[in-house]
């Protein structure tokens, strides 16, 4: 019944972790009738781009296919989704924006 020491140690300690909030890519998506300026307003007026940062990232959509164009918190890039897809929708125009998890 004594402890004679024989037993073989079990690591039991845990890393102190600290949660961070997983975050998520909004991509924007090429097609080939959304008008080059129209993407160019929305990546101003969404995600806060100069203009010439907008046009930049339109063209690399345009050319590669997506871009992501931002990284937010799961809350923040629902919103913006949503927003990009509203604002394209009023405006009849196909583009196409979603996000994923980092
Ligand atoms: N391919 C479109 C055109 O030639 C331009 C475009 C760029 C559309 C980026 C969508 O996310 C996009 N008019």
């Amino acid at each position: 019944d004594e402890d004679d020491g024989t037993d073989a140690a079990v690591v039991v300690d845990t890393k102190p972790k600290t949660k961070r909030p997983p975050l998520y890519k909004v991509l924007l998506l090429n097609d080939d009738y959304t008008p080059m300026e129209f993407v160019v307003a929305v990546l101003e007026r969404f995600f806060g781009m100069s203009h010439s940062q907008a046009f930049e990232i339109m063209l690399t959509v345009h050319k590669k296919g997506v871009a992501v164009v931002g990284v937010f918190s799961h809350e923040i890039a629902e919103t913006k989704v949503a927003q990009v897809m509203d604002f394209a929708r009023r405006h009849q125009h196909p583009l196409q924006c979603t996000m994923e998890k980092e």
